[in-house]
């Protein structure tokens, strides 16, 4: 337990208003967590799943009404309505701090707070930052404990410093009415309550590593993206590294851990993990953009990974994880989902609990596990995580890459003109909505950067930090690209194969970054031919390939009018270099 004045004032004052019969400490000990498991078990938050086959994994249901981020629910408190900027919710502080205490106020009469100190990043790295969490529900602090470095280091670290990230977390009635996730930029504060599904109550991970983290980046000259962060290494052994930002539920994790097709391991190419969602990025003493992945874990999507897409993902999962809303199959005590393989179990519980015929509920289209079902696995399962994952300086970064879930329109790669075109790139994101939050699927949404719902002040203030920080890396900045591996044929089919061969796009990608790679220049960016594309041992057509990279200047014209609608929301606030940006992509596309 740490000596640290604020921090123990803090936990008091959590204490008085809440009002829990014990206080517990975590230390991130094994006994502690077996205590915990246990306990967990015996009151049935967890399901322990077959020791042989799943070793050390569990099995949780959230409550139905409780599945996914909330993004109407979710609020940036900064003192001026204005610092949250037109894509947040805002709240003034002086009503929130009431209101949400008032919530708060004796929800843990009867029950154990725990308190969690964590550290996002590896404890002593120059670029991590610590945070506390009370809360009073053991599904979060063993999902912190995979997701977070926990534990007595992490006190040791913060020593008497007042620098750390105040959270607040009870589950409450779980009554959706009272859900709130708020966020005090200005205080180092996130409190929330009346949830206990992942985004909302694993503090560490949305709320503060982006939210919280995006104010603090944009202040200290720092950058904290939604990305994830990949190593590739070439038949030379050399390591060249890549963040991308894609919204929720488009495949950073897959991207993350893909494995290169057969040809390309035959010479030697492998891809190493280093972060599956976030990227925190510093300037280095050697002018270039270092990445560390703050996070210690994966909270993975778990419909459609299996031995074929995501083997690596599948493979972190076999030990030490905890499996929320999939489907349990009651013969062998393991887990099943949607996409894991053909077998559905005929005698399984869905994700609700309730009983399940697999083969029978599947040919009548009933999914048995939620479409936002989850994982939550140690790092260190990963079969092709990065040696450097636990470095202190973190990788520099060559290349930034965007992208979405988009039918059409967007091809399936392209490279901006320069640092600031491609902070326009970024600006213009859109995608398709998807389960990872509440609300309708599959809606064509601008989403700048994947930071939409985790950009924790102004989104034009954001944009500008960006321009900021191109102008400080100056010619030492990572070349920014864009992709698309969802375009679809008139049937609804993915005309990319995607996962694995997505490496081929990487390697289109690094190339550019080292002046090797040819191009076509078009009115958005340089689009490669479809010959600049290796597609040894695949099955597909030149003429399908040559569809999805075609910049279709009508369509961009039409895609041009929806940015400039979306970029009127900012005013006069919108960098003036975004504007022309826009402006001379119409020329380009009129010429
Ligand atoms: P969050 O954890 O919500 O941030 O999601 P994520 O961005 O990590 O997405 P993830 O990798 O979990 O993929 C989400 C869904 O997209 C899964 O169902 C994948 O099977 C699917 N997916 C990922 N990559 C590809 C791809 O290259 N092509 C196609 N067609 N689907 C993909
Ligand atoms: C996302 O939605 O982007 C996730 C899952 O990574 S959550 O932790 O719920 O935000
Ligand atoms: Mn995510």
């Amino acid at each position: 337990m740490t000596t640290n004045k604020s921090v123990l004032a803090w936990v008091e004052e959590m204490k008085n208003l809440m009002q829990p019969d014990k206080v517990v400490w975590i230390d991130g000990s094994k006994e502690q967590i077996e205590e915990l498991r246990a306990e967990a078990c015996k009151i049935g938050e967890l399901i322990k799943l077959n020791e042989e086959k799943l070793p050390e994994c569990y099995l949780h249901r959230t409550a139905v009404n409780d599945v996914a981020r909330v993004e109407g629910r979710t609020f940036i408190c900064s003192r001026k309505e204005e610092d949250a900027g037109p894509t947040n919710n805002w709240m003034d502080p002086k009503k929130a701090y009431p209101m949400l205490f008032d919530i708060a106020k004796d929800s843990m009469r009867g029950k154990t707070m725990y308190v969690i100190p964590y550290s996002m990043g590896p404890v002593g790295s120059p670029l991590s930052e610590i945070g506390y969490e009370v809360t009073d529900s053991i599904y979060v602090v063993l999902n912190m404990c995979i997701m977070t470095r926990v534990g007595a280091e992490v006190d040791k670290q913060l020593g008497d410093s007042e620098d750390w990230i105040k959270g607040l977390h009870s589950r409450c009635e779980i009554n959706e009415e009272k859900r709130y996730i708020c966020h005090f930029p200005e205080d180092n504060y996130i409190i929330s309550v009346n949830s206990g599904y992942g985004g909302n109550v694993l503090l560490g991970k949305k709320c503060f590593a982006l939210r919280i983290a995006s104010y603090l980046g944009k202040n200290h000259q720092w950058m904290a993206e939604h990305m994830l962060i990949l190593g590739i290494e070439n038949p030379k052994g050399e390591v060249k590294y890549i963040t991308a930002a894609f919204p929720s539920a488009c495949g950073k994790t897959n991207l993350a851990m893909l494995i290169p097709p057969e040809g390309y391991r035959k010479n030697g190419y492998k891809v190493w993990t280093v972060g599956d969602d976030i990227a925190w990025m510093r300037i280095g003493k050697d002018g270039r953009l270092y990445a560390i992945n703050p996070e210690n874990g994966f909270f993975g999507v778990a419909p459609g990974t299996n031995k074929k897409s995501n083997p690596n993902a599948l493979a972190s999962t076999q030990k030490g994880t905890i499996f929320t809303n999939v489907v349990q199959n009651l013969d062998d005590n393991t887990v099943w989902w949607e996409g894991l393989d053909k077998n559905p179990p005929a005698h399984a519980l869905n994700w609700k609990g309730e009983p399940w015929n697999g083969p029978e509920e599947t040919a009548k289209g009933n999914k048995g596990a939620h479409p936002n079902s989850r994982f939550t696995a140690p790092a260190k399962n990963c079969p092709c995580i990065s040696p450097m994952f636990d470095d202190t300086t973190g990788v520099p970064i060559s290349a930034i890459i965007f992208g979405g879930r988009r039918a059409q329109t967007t091809p399936l790669v392209y490279q901006s003109r320069d640092w600031d075109n491609g902070v326009f790139v970024g600006s213009i994101m859109a995608s398709e909505t998807t389960a990872a939050a509440t609300g309708a699927v599959g809606v064509v949404r601008r989403d700048p950067m994947a930071m939409l719902p985790f950009c924790g002040y102004h989104m034009a203030d954001y944009f500008a930090h960006w321009i900021e920080m191109g102008k400080l890396l100056g010619d030492k900045a990572p070349k920014i690209f864009n992709v698309n591996w969802f375009r679809l044929d008139d049937e609804g089919n993915f005309l990319w194969p995607g996962f694995g061969d997505n490496f081929r796009v990487l390697e289109w990608i690094l190339a550019r970054c080292e002046g090797k790679a040819d191009a076509l220049e078009t009115a958005i960016g340089y689009v490669p031919h479809a010959d600049d594309i290796n597609l040894e041992g695949l099955d597909i057509d030149k003429e399908v390939l040559e569809s999805i990279l075609y910049v279709d200047n009508e369509k961009w014209l039409k895609e041009a009018e929806g940015i400039e609608e979306f970029y009127k929301k900012f005013g006069n606030k919108l960098p003036e270099k975004l504007r022309e940006e826009l402006k001379s992509l119409k020329e380009r596309l009129s010429k």
